[in-house]
């Protein structure tokens, strides 16, 4: 199966998403996620002025090889912007090789190991009553997991706290928007949100939150201790992991369990993690992580210390991506959850698919392939829009902060 021609889609229904078509001499076609959170272009650019051409002619067959020639090869290892659009090759052949066989994905990596993959949704609302009600209504939608972030008194703007209710977009468009910070309001305010939440759901949902990195080593050991009454499923993004030795701390003063890994792309930025059972959850994900070939990597090395999968599925993922997630998931025996941030009504309609959602559990489908398809006359009418994530001050002198 011989690869003709591939091209890259950029749109914006909602938000914008990179897209990578591979055609095949077979009449196949497989797409594959290289959307990158506000470096859209790069990606897009990287894909076809460099990758699109090395491709031509190759047998899409060889998932492998293609992949270790775009990552040895290409000299330049590592980073969001080649790892993005490696996933997408990866991941558009996955695609290719399953409609082949007249496979669903998940097939070829060895079948289900569960019946459907455990999702947490996103409960948010500006203060601590309007997150209860929230977490209230994910429950009765059936979700078994929940995330619950809210508004910090003192503080106009918190991220992961959304605009709108089902949806929300945390990406603005134009220039990056200021947010600002205080860390001391935060952790005084974060453990009084959870005795409310736990106190009006109950034992039986898995209660998760994110810290946005916004943390030193010590402040999250003390946040975790605080939080441990409440039993999290975890704790994520306590700090910022380019220092993999930082988790060490947080784990000598915690039990409450440690996710991380949806800004990393590949097993070097986890490893110690992994190896030193600094953590519980990694949460590399297809689009950024190498896509499911080099996911499965990861998933191993991480089964070796008991540490589960629980990747990230923030709507800046494209449907293709989660599609592909879930094939995942499906199979990875050591899966933890996954998450999952509703798409925009135009995504969806841009991106046709056959996974589901059903009583908390999603299903990638039985549909050969990842089972998510592109609209692409619909998609051309929304072009991409500038847009970014904000970025954040300290609210008491303006310091540039983390993430
Ligand atoms: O691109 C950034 C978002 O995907 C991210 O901020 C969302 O932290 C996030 C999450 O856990 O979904
Ligand atoms: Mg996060």
């Amino acid at each position: 199966m011989k690869i003709t021609s591939a091209k890259v889609i950029v749109c914006s229904p909602g938000r914008n998403f990179v897209t990578l078509k591979i055609e095949t001499d077979q009449g196949l076609t497989g797409l594959g996620d290289a959307s990158l959170n506000g470096r859209e272009l790069s990606v897009a650019s990287y894909l076809t002025d460099h990758v699109i051409p090395c491709l031509i002619g190759r047998d899409a067959h060889q998932i492998e090889d293609i992949w270790q020639y775009l990552y040895r090869g290409a000299y330049w290892r590592r980073g969001p912007v080649t790892m993005s659009a490696i996933s997408a090759v990866d991941t558009a052949l996955w695609d290719l090789k399953a409609k082949a066989a007249g496979l669903p994905l998940y097939q070829l990596l060895g079948g289900a190991s569960r019946n459907g993959v455990m999702v947490y949704g996103h409960a948010n609302g500006r203060d601590i009553e309007s997150t209860v009600q929230e977490v209230l209504r994910y429950k009765a939608m059936g979700y078994k997991a929940i995330r619950a972030q809210s508004g910090v008194p003192g503080l106009e703007k918190v991220y992961g706290v959304g605009r709108g209710k089902m949806q929300y977009e945390p990406a603005e468009i134009g220039l990056p928007p200021e947010h600002d910070w205080d860390t001391g309001k935060y952790l005084r305010h974060t453990p009084k949100l959870f005795d409310a939440v736990r106190s009006a759901v109950g034992d039986d949902i898995h209660l998760l939150h994110d810290v946005h990195h916004r943390l030193t080593p010590i402040e999250a050991g003390r946040l975790g201790k605080d939080l441990e009454p409440y039993r999290l499923f975890w704790m994520e993004d306590a700090t910022p992991a380019e220092n993999q030795e930082a988790f060490r701390l947080i784990r000598q003063h915690t039990t409450t369990p440690l996710a991380v890994g949806e800004i990393f792309n590949t097993i070097w930025d986890c490893k110690d993690l992994i190896e030193n059972q600094l953590i519980d959850y990694i949460r590399t994900t297809v689009v950024h992580a190498g896509g499911i070939t080099h996911l499965r990597r990861i998933a191993d090395l991480a089964s070796l210390y008991q540490v589960r999968t629980g990747s990230h599925g923030a709507t800046d993922l494209s449907p293709v991506c989660m599609g592909a997630a879930l094939h995942f998931d499906l199979w990875v025996p050591n899966f933890g959850i996954q998450e999952y941030m509703r798409h925009s009504d135009e995504t969806d309609a841009v991106f046709p698919h056959a996974y589901t959602f059903k009583d908390g559990f999603m299903h990638p489908g039985e549909v050969p392939g990842h089972g998510v398809t592109i609209d692409e006359a619909l998609a051309a009418k929304y072009p991409y829009q500038r847009a970014y994530l904000p970025v954040n001050r300290l609210q008491h002198d303006g310091t540039l902060w983390h993430w």
